[in-house]
């Protein structure tokens, strides 16, 4: 089941749909709608019903879909691939045993990623921030919670990261990784059902420049060194999430160290059994506010 949230071209209103092959079955509307159908208790049953009432079918071309959250926070974990650590290792030197040190610690690395109004959904820009040098897109997979932290479905994420401000010295991470149009999320929200255990998912980067594919990587959720739920469990340690939550799972494809994001690329980001999540690349003026 693949719920989206988006607003006609007409109406800002959030409103919350279920995929029907390429239409959309509405299924209500209102600020929190997405919440009060995630953290229902039961997704699936309460899709259903409103799906069974609902006698519109939109087409996909005519809405715009937003970013599938509502008020949740959300959060990351860190150098949960091998990937992850050796790239970290290799832009800060003098912080390098840090990272090998968490890849195998029992506390993971989470941080704070985003508010709702940093995250841009589908097709919006992410920004590359104006005194970043060196940017990547980081694609991963996206768990959404409920309150309660119980996993109700998977969505993509891009972690975007500005890799020359994070290795100049690791404390600055919050402002390599926490600024405006510093998070993608979408298109749609994959409830859990179907992906009860999603052990072995492909993620897939493709960035095109001007038209011409110039890095592509691939990786698996099987190869994280973390299982879903150890990271969750860790969230919820002395933490409330009385909106639920996002949490990025980490990267497993960093593109090679010579390679940087620059405005006008376009990052394609596929995870298997949840869909494709593109968007353009915006640099910001060097000094910009926003
Ligand atoms: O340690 C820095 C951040 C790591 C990260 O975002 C990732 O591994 O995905
Ligand atoms: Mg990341």
């Amino acid at each position: 089941m693949r719920l989206l949230k988006y607003a006609l071209e007409s109406d800002p209103t959030p409103r919350v749909g279920c995929l029907d092959g390429d239409r959309v079955i509405p299924i209500g509307s209102g600020p929190s709608r997405l919440s009060e159908i995630l953290h229902s208790g039961n997704v699936a049953g309460t899709v259903q019903s409103l799906a069974r009432d609902a006698t519109e079918r939109l087409a996909l071309d005519s809405i715009r879909i937003l970013p599938p959250l509502d008020r949740q926070e959300v959060w990351a974990a860190g150098v949960t691939y091998e990937r992850s650590k050796v790239a970290r290792e290799e832009e800060s030197e003098r912080a390098a045993s840090f990272y090998d040190l968490v890849y195998r610690a029992p506390r993971p690395e989470l941080f704070f990623k985003a508010t709702p109004s940093r995250v841009v959904g589908p097709n919006q820009p992410v920004r590359i921030r104006g005194d970043a040098r060196w940017s990547v897109p980081e694609p991963e997979l996206a768990l959404v919670l409920s309150p309660n932290l119980k996993l109700v479905g998977h969505t993509i994420g891009n972690d975007m990261s500005a890799r020359d401000i994070e290795g100049e010295n690791p404390l600055y991470l919050p402002q390599a990784k926490v600024y405006e149009g510093c998070c993608a999320l979408g298109p749609v929200i994959a409830t859990s059902d179907p992906l009860a255990d999603p052990g072995g998912l492909a993620i897939r980067l493709e960035i095109e420049r001007r038209g011409a594919l110039v890095f592509e990587g691939e990786t698996s959720t099987a190869r994280m060194a973390r299982r879903f739920q150890e990271l969750i469990d860790w969230l919820g340690r002395d933490n409330l999430f009385p909106d639920g939550a996002i949490l990025l799972t980490g990267t497993g494809i960093v593109p090679p160290d010579d390679f940087t994001l620059v405005d006008g690329d376009l990052v394609r980001i596929k995870i298997d059994g949840v869909g494709v999540l593109e968007n353009p690349v915006v640099q910001a003026a060097a000094g910009s506010g926003a």
